[in-house]
């Protein structure tokens, strides 16, 4: 899918006070504002307009903007997110999507979507029941998704509490190509719909480099992962590597961090 736009949010002060199970350290929200401007900087670079929405002090995972929401080519679900918490923090990005999407739908009680379980694939959406995206929260998104005219499946990935999302463990990079974590590979590769053409498998002791993002020509990948660079390049792709540490002290990966569409 070609990407035009994407929204963001920048940090909020309160950060530190976010969810995470990494115990990496308390998070520089200093440093934490410059990785993201560099991010919206390389999202522009690809040609993307970027609507950044303000910061909200009330929500310290706010910046995590692509849990809210699943943007796709024909229209936009709006998410119940599984940690109490961030349930408000949809209220801020319904408010900006209107402007793209006239009627996005939702996900009721009682089920629960977060969107880094949800990877799209050509067509297909595999949907990561998890900690935070229960099984009525799936069905609601599946029902959406076909009325769209997509297809949707099930990966259960509670058993792997190392993955917070679905996404933490893979990334689709188009043309049959994924990232994935060794935790995912078999559940991947027995899916019906979806075709694995090329599997880059993520070293164990790369597992955060998962979460990578194709954003048009490139992939955004984290900064500091040279093995998962080095395979991405050896099969021609442009990565653009971003500093993530700050993020990652969160549970954030890098395609929490917009909405893409
Ligand atoms: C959370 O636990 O919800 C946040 N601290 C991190 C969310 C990361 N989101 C994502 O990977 N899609």
């Amino acid at each position: 899918m070609h990407f035009t736009r994407a929204i963001v949010r920048p940090p909020a002060r309160s950060f530190a006070a976010g969810l995470s199970s990494a115990a990496e350290g308390v998070p520089d929200l200093d440093r934490a504002l410059e990785q993201h401007a560099a991010y919206v900087r390389a999202l522009r670079d690809c040609g993307l307009q970027v609507t950044q929405l303000e910061a909200d002090e009330a929500y310290p995972d706010g910046t995590f903007v692509e849990d809210t929401a699943i943007v796709t080519g024909r229209g936009a679900v709006l998410t119940r997110p599984g940690a109490p918490s961030r349930a408000g923090e949809v209220r801020g990005i319904a408010a900006c999507l209107r402007n793209f999407f006239a009627n996005p739908m939702l996900i009721e009680p009682p089920g629960t979507v977060d969107g880094g379980d949800i990877c799209e694939a050509d067509g297909h959406f595999l949907i990561g029941v998890s900690a935070r995206t229960n099984p009525a929260g799936a069905q609601q998104l599946t029902e959406h998704l076909a009325r769209m005219g997509y297809t949707a499946s099930v990966i259960d990935i509670k058993a792997n509490p190392a993955l917070l999302h679905l996404k933490s463990g893979i990334a689709y990079l188009g043309e049959g190509a994924w990232v994935a974590d060794s935790a995912v590979e078999g559940e991947l590769r027995s899916q019906p719909a979806i075709e694995v053409r090329d599997l880059m498998l993520v070293p164990a002791v790369e597992a955060y480099a998962a979460n990578c993002v194709r954003v048009n020509e490139v992939i955004f990948a984290a900064q500091g992962y040279p093995q998962m660079r080095t395979v991405l390049e050896s099969r021609g792709y442009r990565v653009v590597a971003l500093e993530m540490s700050e993020f990652r002290k969160m549970d954030g990966g890098l395609s929490c961090l917009s909405l893409r569409f």
